[in-house]
């Protein structure tokens, strides 16, 4: 197996990990990936472990390594690009060559570790060919990759340079992981119409110069019982009560994001600033609470969202708060999943609106907390993956398009006067899903059908 380990934020890796690593203990196999270190002298900083039949092996990048391929190919050319945003995708040669660099050298430090019978399962944009230089060194294993972000359509696909050399390394995968139907779909448009590939659409079987990879959708889900375990702590509680006696009679609406453009985080306060200016009468109705600890600072475009969503938060609460009410509250860290859980569980509307995202999780724990008896309302982007299972013929989650202010207006005005039959249902349309297609679930699926392919 191998992962990017600094992917995702503070508590997105505990569930993640548990559950791989469980995966990793049935079916054998490695686990793999940057220990998040940066060293001067990487080469000689392998950190190996063995234990219960999992290796787990970690290595440190030098610094240049971090800039090019991490904060330059990885996140300022392939995580914009794949978000549709070629407004901020950066095409640099030399990261690109960053890029290839440390897939090499992922390639090189893990190939000596794998056996026979492992699995291989590689995890998202920022190793998309390492399966092909682990085939270049031999390795005759079945390889498995998983896309955690959004696979664009050919037409923006296209405008990144070699794309067709980063396809062909793809198709050395035995399958090839999606969140949903829609991503993969556009990724067999691409082979089929850049490649020439034989695709069959039903199977998501591609044949291309003598070999088969097979391409299928896996949505991704929380850990479950992970999750409710946290729920039922002091933590989680307190956490609760906290927010609940600092809203007192109004209602709480909550947004919980790594700070990121893809997330329409001003989109969205945007949309509550539109919410107030058509209902001046409801302002003391409602508290917004956005969570939003900073990712990627490196970054030049992650600096940018962060004070254009400073200075929108703050024009609305200078336009609107009173000496006791401040509408928007705007709180740059990360929390715990037990402390989340309470402060979804307090809030009467989640407030899901990415541009566009892979799956998204929150919308999933947001639902997961929520009061059987008495469960608030989730307002979620249509593109988000997580709208292709939760919003079901017009029940389940409030869909909105996260570009439209009124729209979001809207969705806001219904959700607070949404009765409690309608919440009832809507929350019992999402919650079978989020509680059995669980990360569990997602696992076993994926290493089952990589297990049963044909192999490299
Ligand atoms: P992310 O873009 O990081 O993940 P998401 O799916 O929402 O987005 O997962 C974030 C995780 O981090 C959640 O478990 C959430 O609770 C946690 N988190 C977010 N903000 C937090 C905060 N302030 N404090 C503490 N924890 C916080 C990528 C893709 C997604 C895809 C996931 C998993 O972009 O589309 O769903 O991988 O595949």
């Amino acid at each position: 197996m191998a992962v990017p380990k600094a992917r995702g934020v503070a508590g997105a890796q505990g569930g993640l990990s548990g559950a791989l690593n469980a995966a990793l203990k049935d079916h054998g196999g490695i686990w793999f990936g940057w220990s998040g270190q940066e060293s001067e002298d990487p080469e000689g900083n392998i950190h190996l472990q063995r234990s219960d039949g999992v290796t787990t092996a970690t290595i440190d990048l030098s610094a240049r390594d971090i800039e090019e391929y991490y904060n330059g190919y990885a996140n300022s050319t392939l995580w914009p690009l794949f978000h549709y945003r070629l407004d901020l995708t950066r095409y640099e040669r030399e990261t690109g060559k960053g890029y290839e660099r440390v897939n090499e050298r992922f390639a090189d430090c893990v190939s000596p570790l794998i056996e026979p019978d492992d699995l291989i399962w590689v995890h998202d944009y920022h190793l998309l060919p390492l399966g092909e230089r682990l085939r270049a060194r031999g390795i005759a294993n079945r390889i498995g990759f998983f896309l955690h972000i959004p696979w664009p359509p050919t037409r923006l696909f296209v405008s990144l340079p070699f794309h067709e050399r980063l396809v062909r390394t793809m198709l050395e995968y035995d399958l090839i992981g999606f969140q949903t139907d829609e991503w993969r779909e556009s990724f067999l448009h691409y082979c089929r119409k850049e490649l020439g590939a034989e695709v069959e659409e039903a199977t998501g079987t591609i044949r291309f110069e003598g070999r088969t990879a097979i391409a299928r959708a896996y949505p991704i889900g929380i850990d479950w019982d992970h999750f409710q375990a946290q729920g039922a702590s002091e933590e989680a509680r307190h956490a609760e009560q906290r927010l609940l006696s600092s809203t007192r009679d109004r209602s709480a609406m909550i947004g919980v994001d790594r700070l990121d453009y893809s997330k329409g985080l001003p989109e969205r306060i945007d949309g509550i600033g539109r919410f107030f200016d058509q209902h001046p009468d409801r302002v003391r109705d409602l508290v917004f609470i956005q969570i939003a600890p900073p990712s990627r600072e490196d970054v030049e475009s992650y600096q940018d969202i962060r004070m254009t969503l400073e200075q929108k938060a703050g024009q609305i609460n200078g336009a609107r708060s009173e000496v006791d009410l401040v509408p928007i509250r705007y709180v740059n860290r990360g929390y715990s999943h037990a402390e989340l859980y309470g402060f979804f569980r307090a809030a009467k509307i989640g407030l899901v609106t990415p541009l566009r995202d892979g799956m998204n999780l929150v919308a999933k724990e947001y639902v997961a907390a929520q009061d059987r008896d008495d469960p608030g309302v989730l307002i979620l982007s249509r593109f988000a993956g997580a709208a292709q299972q939760l919003a079901v013929d017009d029940t389940g989650a409030v869909l909105v398009n996260p570009y439209s202010p009124d729209d979001i207006s809207h969705a806001i005005r219904v959700a607070l006067d949404m009765p409690l039959a309608e919440r009832r249902a809507r929350y019992e349309t999402m919650i079978g899903t989020i509680r059995d297609d669980n990360v569990q679930t997602w696992t076993r699926r994926f290493c089952d059908d990589l297990a049963a392919t044909a192999g490299g």
